[in-house]
């Protein structure tokens, strides 16, 4: 297997997963780009206005590592999303239809009166985010502490594979959260048993206020791998085609029974680790390393790849310019019409939704009845 290097992001090997994509795909994955930031700067809109409450967790500038890694899985793989992934709940197989019912995703209704805290949401107003799962769907309950949820993650694919099932699970995590005990001894245990897990190291090069630096001792998150013996790859996390070649390269590697591999996404989050954070990471971070992380925005590298191939013209491109704009700047204007009617139509069933009633509050704490 082919050890990524951060230069590899710009080669164009004939073999790479993405050769295969066409026209079709590479629109798809345009507008998928578009529908993740859209949800970002949706909910911060609806928070402004304020008919929405709790806190948001950006993705912003961190689309491609989402939507580049769930492109190329089968509809039974497993995920496990965490806080900064939180359009994945209901981008998982989206190949299968945005709008099918059968799709292994949550719907975006399902997920809108999650962040709304209204009945109809997997969480039923125990939080706003992204502490949820679904058996059905193929989601491994987000928990809240940092990298708890590889070991799970691991546990259902060794389960599935003693029930013959060829399931990958692919589990997201922070730079910072590789620190975690549980971070080594979730691969370590998968790497012995050849598990088909792989996992993506997002690296946004903070963790709340602490820089990468007080992080790790080398550059790579991905050398993290070698204490392993398994695969470590690193991708450009601005590049959403870059991200699916290293990712599918990794899927294929644990689907074929070889193991599981790091995928590291090198990215920059845009704002603060939560909107609570926001004022606060505007002085604890130096100016021009945010407007150096920002600059290759998503949606403009992948646009400047369809004009160069001639997938789409000049004019097309400029026609959508939700790139290079934070939330004020935006309007519904600068997304595709199907997009930002996607979200409206989650928006509108969350907020016709009632609050769960209050004698909710012990459900699923105490075991019931018999
Ligand atoms: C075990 C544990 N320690 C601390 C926290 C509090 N916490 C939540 S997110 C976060 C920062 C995570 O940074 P990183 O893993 O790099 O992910 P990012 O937020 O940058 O996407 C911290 C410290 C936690 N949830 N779990
Ligand atoms: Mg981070």
């Amino acid at each position: 297997m082919r050890t990524g290097k951060p230069e590899d992001a710009s080669d164009n090997v004939p073999q790479r997963p993405s050769a295969k994509l066409g026209v079709q795909d590479y629109k798809e994955l345009l507008n998928q780009l578009y529908l993740a930031r859209y949800f970002d700067v949706r909910l911060i809109k609806e928070k402004k206005r304020g008919r929405l409450k709790g806190t948001l967790y950006s993705s912003h500038n961190q689309e491609a590592v989402i939507v580049g890694s769930l492109f190329g899985l089968q509809p039974t793989d497993w995920i496990s999303p965490i806080h900064r992934d939180m359009p994945a709940f209901f981008m998982k197989d989206f190949r299968s239809g945005w709008r099918n019912p059968e799709r292994l995703g949550m719907s975006i209704q399902e997920v809108c009166a999650q962040v709304w805290g209204r009945t109809g949401s997997p969480g039923r107003a125990r939080d706003n985010w992204s502490h949820i799962g679904s058996r059905r769907a193929h989601i491994v309950h987000s928990t809240s502490m940092l990298a708890g949820t590889i070991p799970a993650a691991a546990g259902v694919v060794l389960a599935d594979r003693l029930r013959g099932e060829n399931t990958v699970a692919l589990t997201y995590n922070g730079e910072g959260s590789t620190a975690q005990g549980v971070f080594h001894e979730a691969i370590n245990f998968a790497a012995v048993h050849k598990l088909p897990l792989v996992t993506i190291i997002e690296n946004n090069h903070w963790a709340y206020g602490t820089p990468t630096e007080l992080e790790y001792s080398q550059r790579d998150f991905a050398r993290r791998a070698d204490g392993y013996g398994i695969p470590g790859l690193i991708a450009d996390g601005q590049d959403v085609l870059d991200v699916y070649d290293k990712v599918m390269e990794a899927v294929e590697h644990a689907r074929s029974g070889q193991g599981p591999s790091i995928v590291e996404c090198k990215t920059f989050r845009a704002y603060g680790h939560g909107d609570h954070d926001d004022d606060r990471a505007a002085k604890y971070r130096p100016k021009d390393e945010v407007e150096d992380g920002r600059k290759r925005d998503p949606i403009a590298v992948m646009k400047e790849q369809m004009v160069k191939l001639g997938y789409m013209t000049k004019a097309e491109a400029a026609m959508f310019a939700a790139e290079n704009k934070g939330a004020g700047e935006v309007t519904d204007a600068d997304f595709p019409p199907e997009v930002v009617a996607y979200m409206n139509e989650g928006v509108e069933f969350a907020v016709a939704q009632p609050e769960p009633p209050a004698e909710e509050g012990g459900m699923w704490v105490f075991a019931e009845g018999e």
